[in-house]
């Protein structure tokens, strides 16, 4: 199978526990290469044009506001299937319902902190990417 990229979030609930390395050590140990990096600050803008798909839900202004209340690793993932292997170690949004020895399961506390974002198809990755890195 033919290497794939994915786009990635730490979000501010995981960078304020200081455990960016732990996360970004689920990626390396199971395949994923992290071959873009960086440390921002989204704006409100930034946030609300990254997550338009969800403009309409009930949650989008409580999302906003999450993603905008501190620094976030932004990042992309290279690797053999690497949107649903992200997505797998993620695991479930909720992460009272993540199977065990999942990201969000160790060190998320809630469906809005749940330590990390993923693209969930090749659509999402290639726009996400573009998005904060440029083509
Ligand atoms: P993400 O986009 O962050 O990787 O998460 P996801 O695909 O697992 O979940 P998605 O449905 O895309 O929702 C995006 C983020 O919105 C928050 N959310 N809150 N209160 C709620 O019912 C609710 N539902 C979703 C979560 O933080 C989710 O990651
Ligand atoms: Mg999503």
């Amino acid at each position: 199978m033919a290497l794939e990229r994915t786009f990635s979030i730490i979000k501010p609930d995981a960078v304020a526990k200081n455990v960016i390395g732990k996360i970004a050590s689920r990626f390396e140990s199971n395949g994923l290469k992290i071959v873009e990096m960086q440390m921002k600050h989204l704006t409100q803008e930034d946030a609300e044009g990254f997550y338009a798909e969800h403009k309409e839900r009930p949650f989008f202004g409580d999302l906003v506001a999450f993603m905008t209340s501190g620094p976030v690793i932004v990042q992309v993932l290279e690797g053999e299937n690497a949107i649903a292997l992200n997505r797998e170690l993620m695991g479930a949004t909720n992460p009272q319902e993540a199977a065990e020895g999942t990201i969000r399961r160790d060190f998320a506390q809630s469906i809005d902190a749940n330590a990390v974002h993923g693209s969930d198809s090749p659509a999402s990755a290639e726009r996400e990417i573009a998005y904060f890195f440029g083509k």
